[in-house]
């Protein structure tokens, strides 16, 4: 089968590097072009799927993600608290739904659940589900039997990010590795979970590392239903507070160009071509310029609400005005075009 039609028949295939990079050497123009036709024979170009987001339980995590405010082992200032009550979740998630969402995500600052944690986390996803939405989670590394458990709740989908490339992963962590995240990615699969999977840019990573980023992703067999690509918050106390480019391509005044950001969504986009790929963290800080090339480029899900986990995102009302100007509309449930992913 040819690459095309394999796309076309949303098929996977394996990826090399120097393909992946390839792609984002293009010119930019002509990746746009590669991107939006992919896309087009996918999905609905304007329709755009809202996921909320929900920080159930928030700082104090063991972990030293070098970019996260939620690690106990950096000073972010940022106030401890401890797992939410049922009752305030579901209020949240009814407010989310009311106000156009169709996924609500429920994050926890944790290495991964104790038992006791996961009984009620999955009371919040079946009361959650019980509302009519698609329920998400990100808890960290499972343990044998609790993917099954989230299953037997009504999770739809389990968030787990590769990150970076693992080349650059111990850089930016040392509590855990790679591996254990493809570890607890295997167990949501084996669960029947949708896979939510991604990872940040701008780290001070090469173009290489971002290229290899896509290519893990893309490699995953089957391919995550969702691809969260982040733009690194620099959050003031974490170790990446201060991140550089550290020149090369993709690097624009010392920083992450704005263009290489949509380079990484429409690389996901062709390489994933019926995944879900979400335009996440740093919205506020691209600008609508920015986001609007990164619909273009193949991007088709947001986060919608004025918060991340602990950090501001665009609110409500901007991002309706947004789409309105662009043209975009919220996708339904299951709006894919291809049955089952
Ligand atoms: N503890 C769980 C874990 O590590 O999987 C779940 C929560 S963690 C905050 C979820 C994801 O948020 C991370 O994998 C990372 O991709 C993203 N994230 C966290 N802090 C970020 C930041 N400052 N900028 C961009 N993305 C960030
Ligand atoms: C993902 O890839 N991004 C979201 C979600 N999955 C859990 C989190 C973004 C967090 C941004 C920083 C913060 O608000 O703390
Ligand atoms: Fe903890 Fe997750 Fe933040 Fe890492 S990314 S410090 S595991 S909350």
């Amino acid at each position: 089968m040819s690459d095309l039609s394999q796309a076309r028949a949303g098929v996977a295939r394996h990826w090399s590097l120097a393909e992946v990079e390839a792609l984002f050497a293009l010119p930019f123009n002509d990746l746009m072009f590669q991107a939006q036709t992919v896309h087009r024979q996918h999905f609905d170009a304007n329709a755009v799927q809202l996921s909320t987001l929900l920080s159930i339980k928030t700082g104090g995590c063991s972990e030293d993600c070098g970019y996260c405010s939620q690690s106990a082992r950096h000073d972010t200032g940022l106030e401890r608290e401890k797992l939410m009550e049922v009752d305030e979740v579901v209020a949240a998630a009814r407010a989310a739904r009311d106000a156009g969402a169709t996924r609500f995500c429920m994050g926890a600052a944790w290495r991964g659940p104790k038992d006791k944690d996961l009984d009620a986390v999955a009371g919040m996803v079946r009361e959650v589900k019980a509302l009519g939405l698609e329920t998400c989670v990100t808890l960290g590394m499972l343990k044998p039997g609790q993917a099954e458990a989230l299953k037997a709740a009504g999770l739809d989908y389990y968030n787990h990010n590769l990150d970076t490339a693992s080349e650059f992963y111990g850089q930016v962590v040392t509590t855990h590795t790679h591996a254990d995240r493809l570890d607890t990615l295997a167990k949501v699969r084996d669960a029947g979970i949708h896979v939510c999977c991604g990872g940040i840019v701008g780290m001070g990573e090469s173009r290489r590392v971002r290229a290899g980023l896509i290519l893990e992703l893309a490699n995953l067999d089957p391919q995550p239903e969702s691809v969260p690509i982040n733009m690194l918050v620099k959050v003031p106390g974490t170790p990446l507070a201060d991140a550089a480019e550290q020149g090369g391509e993709g690097a624009l005044n010392g920083d992450l160009d704005p263009f290489e950001f949509v380079r990484t969504i429409a690389v996901a986009r062709v390489t994933m071509p019926a995944s879900h790929v979400r335009l996440s963290a740093g919205r506020h800080e691209l600008g609508e310029g920015v986001q609007a090339l990164c619909f273009l480029a193949g991007a088709n899900s947001i986060f919608h609400g004025d918060k991340l986990l602990t950090t501001g995102n665009p609110d409500v009302t901007a991002d309706q005005a947004l789409f309105a100007r662009l043209g975009l509309r919220a996708e339904p449930v299951s709006g894919r075009r291809c049955a089952g992913h």
